[in-house]
């Protein structure tokens, strides 16, 4: 295997991020929306490419020619030497409307995006903070690209201060509340409400884009979409991305609500509960760490 160099994490704009997610900053926020476009933001390991893919298959159904997720849906911010930049391929999709990707906290949007005239639907996914961080380990992991996540203790001291990719979890999920409360074409979206009933989160999701598929349609979406389904789904499930070493954790890791229970000890977790009360202070943002 060649030899691995992770990018280092650095402030930019209040934000922890790396190269690769500024390297084409200028462009990422002269991007220009089109009016039907989607966006589908989220913390990073929240549910982004389930949620993709309900969107994509309510929207264009089965593919005659498959097509891996991150073509279908391509990520805003991401700029790579080897695959090139996000924007260009957000620029090149062919399909209406384009759905695409973000984990841009709130503020750092693309300005075109909050025309109020256009309306532009945004899909936000939100899952609890103690889940997210798990996944996110496992994914610092076996992604060669992101930073060198070391043990698991002092990761989690990491993510509770904000120094993985995207910056504090805690920000990013309360600067998205707040942003519900006055721009309307904003869907707020739990990752434990779709564990729970997937087929009750596409009826809200289909109500708030306006789409009426048909019940064998919905049906048809549920079972695509099952966490099974997509860990074997090559185009879904990430397996052709060379820089993720699916021998340390595969993509597709677990898909559980409660897996935090099998790596937080009981004194990280009574801490983790004590720092959460001092950042997370509107009780009308409530999260479910099982179901
Ligand atoms: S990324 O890299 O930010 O785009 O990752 P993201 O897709 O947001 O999150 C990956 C986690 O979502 C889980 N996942 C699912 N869970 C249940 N059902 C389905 N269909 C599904 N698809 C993806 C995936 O397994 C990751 O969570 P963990 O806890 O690591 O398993």
């Amino acid at each position: 295997m060649a030899e691995v160099h992770r990018p280092e994490l650095f402030d930019f704009h209040g934000v922890s991020l790396t190269q690769y997610f500024t390297e084409n900053w200028e462009n990422v926020q002269n991007f220009q929306a089109r009016p039907d476009d989607i966006l589908i933001a989220t913390y990073p390991k929240a549910g982004t490419t389930w949620v993709s893919n309900i969107l994509d298959l309510l929207y264009f159904g089965q593919r005659e020619k498959p097509i891996p997720i991150y073509e279908r849906v391509p990520f805003m911010d991401v700029f790579h030497p080897e695959i090139g930049a996000g924007t260009d391929w957000a620029d090149k999709l062919p399909t209406s409307p384009r759905l695409i990707k973000t984990h841009l906290p709130v503020q750092l949007v693309p300005k075109s995006f909050w025309n109020k005239n256009a309306g532009y639907d945004i899909v936000y996914v939100a899952r609890n903070a103690k889940d997210n961080v798990v996944s996110f380990f496992h994914f610092d992991r076996m992604n060669m690209d992101q930073p060198e996540p070391g043990d698991w203790s002092s990761y989690l001291e990491r993510f509770k201060q904000g120094k993985v990719l995207y910056g504090s979890w805690y920000d990013h999920v309360s600067n998205w509340w707040k942003k519900k409360q006055t721009y309307s074409n904003l869907h707020y979206m739990f990752f434990e409400d779709m564990v729970e009933d997937t087929g009750q989160e596409i009826d809200k999701l289909c109500s708030f884009l306006g789409l009426t598929p048909s019940v064998e349609e919905k049906t048809r979406i549920v079972g695509e979409v099952h966490f099974d389904k997509m860990k074997n789904d090559k185009m879904a499930n990430y397996s052709t991305i060379s820089v993720f070493d699916f021998k340390i954790s595969p993509f597709m890791r677990k898909g559980k609500v409660g897996d935090w229970k099998n790596h937080f000890t009981v004194a990280q977790n009574e801490e983790f509960d004590e720092d959460y009360k001092t950042k997370m202070k509107d009780p009308t943002l409530q999260f479910r760490t099982e179901i």
